[in-house]
């Protein structure tokens, strides 16, 4: 039977998609869907991007911000941005361009989006602000924080959000995936020396490849939302 496949964020984790693509023995027949962020921080931007071509993909916050600052000067760019820019074609900005906020999965009464959703909206009319950043809010209020910078009287987008649709998501980099009635957060920090999650429709299985180990390439940044990620949850 074939599967419906759902990787969090690759962040430039080539050797890690691969790896778990392998470990799933994904097939022909197999449907599979990156939450975003494909680039940055890690070593292998442009592979990531080129295997997503070959499947689906959400349009994650790194993606919008490449397209947003395709003009901009190389010295008024973040080294990390700029290495990024250099091993992306125009191709490559063009597929970004092209890349849905969310992909609708009737079947399974699911939708995949990158970071989340507001609650009592309905996919079509949340903001592209919050699709692609949210996490920490107080509705009615609609403004969204990270985690280390929310108010104490904020929490994660996940404990308001009642569907219709389970939001399957990455963005908020998690110790474990986050699996609640409504949501299921699959980015688990591969670019941060943990491991890259994979969601598996229909049984809704979670198969995890740890990150390979950066200390002799890269350094990667802090691990701070590994935790503050969790902080909030309920
Ligand atoms: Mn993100």
């Amino acid at each position: 039977m074939s599967r419906t496949i759902v990787i969090g964020d690759l962040h430039g984790c080539f050797d890690e998609a691969l790896a778990l693509l392998d470990r799933l023995a994904v097939t022909s027949s197999d449907r599979v869907i990156f939450a975003g962020d494909l680039v940055d921080r890690g070593p292998k931007p442009r592979e990531c991007v080129e295997l997503a071509m070959k499947h689906e993909c959400v349009l994650g916050n790194h993606e919008e911000k490449h397209l947003q600052q395709r003009k901009r000067a190389a010295e008024k760019l973040s080294p990390d941005h700029l290495e990024t820019r250099k091993a992306l074609g125009d191709e490559h900005y063009a597929y970004f361009a092209k890349l849905p906020l969310f992909i609708r999965l009737p079947e399974f009464g699911a939708a995949v989006v990158h970071a989340g959703c507001f609650p009592d909206v309905p996919l079509e009319r949340q903001s592209a602000h919050h699709l692609l950043h949210l996490q920490h809010i107080n509705p009615p209020a609609t403004k969204s924080y990270w985690p280390s910078k929310a108010p104490a009287d904020h929490r994660f987008w996940t404990n308001f959000w009642r569907g219709p649709e389970r939001i399957i998501f990455g963005h908020s980099v998690l110790d474990r995936p986050l699996v609640t009635e409504w949501a299921v957060g699959v980015d688990t920090g591969a670019v941060f020396g943990h491991g890259l999650t994979a969601l598996v429709l229909p049984e809704w299985t979670l198969v995890t490849v740890p990150s390979r180990d950066f200390s002799g390439g890269r350094k990667t940044v802090a691990k701070y939302d590994v935790q503050a990620g969790v902080r909030a949850f309920s």
